[in-house]
């Protein structure tokens, strides 16, 4: 299976506008009112997810929190299926029963989209130890924000992680906010990584604005445990320039911190490195980031004209197999998921 860090860097330049542009078509179509619920924007972070997904093979797993249109993105999810699952669109990428925070591609293995803080690093233990006990080589990738460090979930998973040595690497995106609490007055450690250190966990920090350090810091991580499976950390250092979701003015920072991340923005970043070892014109950034906004307008013309979710679907995918109506049986349950199990094989 390729690694998707044979690729070329000008296309992963070319999968961060995309998500670039995707997002804010997004915060566009929010507040034009065509998308419900909630919507926490990433703007700011892609070299995070772009650089980690860069150093791993298809076939590994990647979850989430609830920022995760661009986890989805970078997995291979279509812009289509992703806007369509903003606009709660049977076509979505969880059938539009999911919106903003609940992407999931179990195709390309991306797990969610999870609303609850530091519910899914659990989730990710078990992955990685489903892949362990299955014998397979497979990588989990766990991203979570700064806010799940301290979360008691966070801290049972990291546990059993480090007992079981399990292949995860638990990539904490600290854009040093947690809705619009600080981190340093959140957080007892003076830097995250540390957190790692109370279990034995390796841990690294990672300048999350520079794509080529979390790809080769990544790879170097990655390589190691396919090697000999055992967990990482590492405190990867970025920023969101968009409020925590749609509805948040960000009025607890300054505009001079804003500005100052700004000027060290991840695409324009790898954008010069390429411009400057001749990998790279101007026009050829151009033809990349039209087709970026094409794709994304696309998206929103198949969303817009995608059918809408029956109302006799909501209750679809609740409980496995949908064999939970009043009056089911347990016993009948267990049968009708045996077989719909066996149809499956
Ligand atoms: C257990 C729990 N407590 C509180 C919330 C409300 N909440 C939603 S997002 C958030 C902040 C989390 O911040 P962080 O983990 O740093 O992620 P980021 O928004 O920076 O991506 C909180 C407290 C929640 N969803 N779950």
């Amino acid at each position: 299976m390729q690694r998707l860090e044979q690729r070329d860097e000008v296309e992963m330049l070319a999968l961060m506008l995309l998500i670039r542009r995707f997002e804010e078509r997004a915060s566009q179509q929010y507040q034009a009112q065509k998308i419900g619920g909630f919507c926490h924007l990433y703007i700011g972070q892609e070299a995070v997810v772009t650089g980690a997904v860069a150093a791993v093979r298809e076939d590994d797993y990647i979850i989430t929190a609830y920022r995760d249109h661009a986890h989805a993105l970078a997995r291979g999810t279509s812009a289509n299926a992703c806007m369509a699952e903003l606009f709660g669109k049977a076509t979505g990428c969880s059938r539009g029963l999911g919106g903003s925070m609940h992407f999931f591609d179990r195709q390309n293995h991306m797990y969610g989209g999870h609303a609850i803080v530091g519910a899914h690093v659990p989730l990710a233990a078990g992955m990685a130890f489903a892949s362990r006990y299955r014998g397979e080589d497979r990588v989990t990738l766990c991203f979570f924000g700064d806010g799940a460090i301290n979360q008691g979930s966070f801290h049972e998973a990291l546990n059993l992680i480090a007992l079981y040595n399990l292949p995860v690497v638990l990539i904490c995106e600290n854009n040093l906010f947690a809705m619009g609490t600080s981190v340093k007055r959140s957080t007892s450690l003076k830097q995250i990584v540390d957190r790692a250190e109370g279990y034995d966990i390796p841990g690294e920090i990672v300048d999350g604005m520079n794509f080529r350090e979390v790809r080769d810091k990544l790879t170097e991580i990655v390589g190691s445990i396919r090697k000999d499976p055992h967990p990482a950390f590492v405190e990867i250092r970025t920023y969101r320039y968009r409020g925590h979701s749609m509805s948040d003015p960000a009025s607890y920072r300054t505009k001079e911190e804003l500005e100052k991340y700004r000027l060290d923005d991840p695409i324009t970043r790898l954008r010069a490195q390429l411009t400057r070892e001749g990998k790279l014109t101007n026009e050829q950034f151009d033809q990349r980031d039209k087709k970026a906004k094409e794709t994304v307008i696309a998206s929103v013309k198949f969303a817009e004209s995608s059918p809408e979710l029956p109302v006799e679907k909501v209750y679809d995918y609740v409980y496995f197999n949908g064999a939970v109506e009043a009056g089911v049986s347990p016993a009948k349950r267990q049968e009708s998921a045996a077989a719909a199990a066996a149809a499956t094989e």
